[in-house]
């Protein structure tokens, strides 16, 4: 039995390749199942999207496991923005250093003097006999003044993490995996898919939401 990822982000499917490895399910992305339809994203929150997302999985192959992450990076100076727009903020097709140049002028010009920020993300999870699950996971930081790091993936350059005066870019994946919000989220999938399934990968019985 496979498990679906419903993302076409390619920094998100090398992080959940790592995250669900060991899992009796074959983890694989919509793009490997030939299908390069874009889900529909419009909810106004995390959890209405990541659940669109995997519906969309759901939908197109119900025989298996669907997943699907909705997550953003949310600024306290900026009212919570860019959010669930994250991937849009400046512009659908705008490049991260575009994105992230945005960022760190709106914050310099915000009445704010908090730098105060945090990842955040939510997993939608959908059995193969429909039973849907929503867990999340956070990641507190701080926006940095200029970009650090090449490791990860779009907001991570700007993404410091003072306790251990990085940013997210300069982390190893592993570690990253260990403390981001993905990984926080995805600790708790593991322990709902270690719950349902069988050695098989087929769903055992059904378990009370975590
Ligand atoms: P899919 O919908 O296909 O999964 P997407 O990139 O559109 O891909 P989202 O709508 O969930 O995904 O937007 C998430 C955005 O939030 C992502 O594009 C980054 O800009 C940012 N983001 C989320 N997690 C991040 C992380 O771990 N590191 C850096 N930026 C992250």
């Amino acid at each position: 039995m496979r498990l679906i990822l419903a993302t076409h982000n390619s920094g998100k499917l090398r992080e959940y390749r790592a995250l669900l490895a060991g899992l009796p399910l074959e983890v694989v992305s919509l793009a490997d199942c030939g299908s390069d339809e874009v889900p529909p994203e419009d909810g106004s929150s995390f959890a209405e999207n990541a659940l669109q997302k995997a519906r969309h999985a759901h939908r197109l192959f119900p025989q298996d496991w669907a997943l699907a992450d909705d997550s953003g990076l949310v600024v306290d100076a900026l009212g919570g923005r860019p959010g669930i727009h994250s991937s849009r903020y400046a512009g659908e097709t705008s490049s991260y250093e575009v994105k992230i140049g945005h960022l760190l002028a709106e914050l310099a010009d915000a009445a704010s003097p908090s730098r105060a920020a945090r990842f955040v993300c939510v997993i939608a999870l959908i059995a193969p006999d429909g039973r849907e699950w929503t867990v999340d996971g956070e990641l507190e930081g701080e926006i940095g003044h200029s970009p650090r790091g090449t490791e990860g993936f779009g907001y991570d350059p700007i993404f410091w993490l003072p306790e251990i005066a990085m940013s997210s870019g300069e982390l190893d994946p592993v570690y990253k995996n260990r403390i981001s919000h993905r990984g926080r989220a995805n600790q708790k999938v593991r322990v709902l898919l270690d719950r349902m399934l069988d050695g098989n990968g087929l769903p055992g019985q059904p378990h009370p939401v975590l």
